[in-house]
């Protein structure tokens, strides 16, 4: 008897990934064991890359979507999903997540942003999902280093090489079902996006190490991103990064 192929919904808002996913699929030969979906969340305000890897959107918040993935999906998988899964979804299908942080560090919103300041280590992690964001049995994951020359756009970059790495590593454990899962040591802690939102409205009377401003001021350079400002007289927003280069 043939055995029946799982169906797999991957559920991304991140392009780069979702094509790392596809391209090592046709390595792994995975379409041999699965079938799989793409969509992208409802949340996704410029969704043409993720169309462009032939994604459809999804509101995974939506009840009827809920009933529908318990029927048509042997697993869900959500790498860099804006949409935050609701209980009930998690409840109904088994749903694991590739976050850019080491669980239970720094759960939440922008993770490496937050390990600059805090120290608390960064990373990747491959963890079964529950009721809480960012939450659950771990998996897989790995630890990437910060360096004290890191901006948030350095160190998020190695965070995606380290992610991609897990990606290739568990892809054919997540089909097979042959993994393993681990609790975390400690509860970690959770940033939301008003804690995000707060760091980049710098007051300029804060008291502090000349460390610990710097470092404020890389974890918010990120690019192009304008994250941190304070406000001129009028009330206008000044936009500020910060770039570090160590002696050759
Ligand atoms: O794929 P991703 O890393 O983020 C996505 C979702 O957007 C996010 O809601 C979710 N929590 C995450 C797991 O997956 O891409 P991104 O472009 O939204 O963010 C990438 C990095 O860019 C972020 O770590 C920090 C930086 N960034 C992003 C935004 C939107 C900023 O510095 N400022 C910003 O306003």
């Amino acid at each position: 008897m043939i055995a029946k192929k799982m169906v797999i919904l991957v559920v991304s808002d991140n392009p780069e990934l979702t094509k790392f996913f596809q391209e090592e699929g046709e390595l792994q030969n995975s379409s041999e064991f699965a079938v799989f979906e793409y969509a992208y969340s409802e949340a996704n305000k410029n969704p043409d890359l993720m169309e462009n890897l032939g994604a459809k959107a999804v509101d995974v918040k939506d009840p009827q979507f809920c009933i529908r993935a318990k029927d048509e999906y042997n697993l869900i998988i959500s790498i860099h999903c804006k949409q935050i899964f609701p209980i009930n979804l998690v409840c109904s299908v088994t749903c694991v997540n590739f976050h850019p942080g080491l669980n239970p560090y720094n759960r939440g919103w922008f993770p490496q942003v937050f390990s600059i300041i805090n120290k608390m280590p960064a990373g990747v992690t491959l963890h079964v999902m529950d009721a809480e964001v960012d939450h659950g049995v771990i998996i897989d994951q790995r630890e990437v280093f910060a360096e004290i020359t890191d901006t948030s756009l350095d160190l998020y970059n190695r965070v995606i090489e380290a992610e991609k790495s897990l990606i290739k590593s568990n892809l054919l454990k997540l089909i097979n079902q042959d993994y393993s899962v681990r609790d975390t040591e400690c509860e970690g802690n959770y940033n939301s996006i008003s804690d995000f939102k707060e760091l980049c409205r710098l007051d300029l009377s804060t008291k502090g190490t000349l460390g610990s401003h710097i470092d404020l001021l890389r974890s918010l350079s990120h690019g192009e991103f304008k994250n941190a400002y304070f406000t001129d007289e009028a009330g206008k927003k000044i936009y500020v990064r910060i770039a570090l280069e160590r002696e050759k």
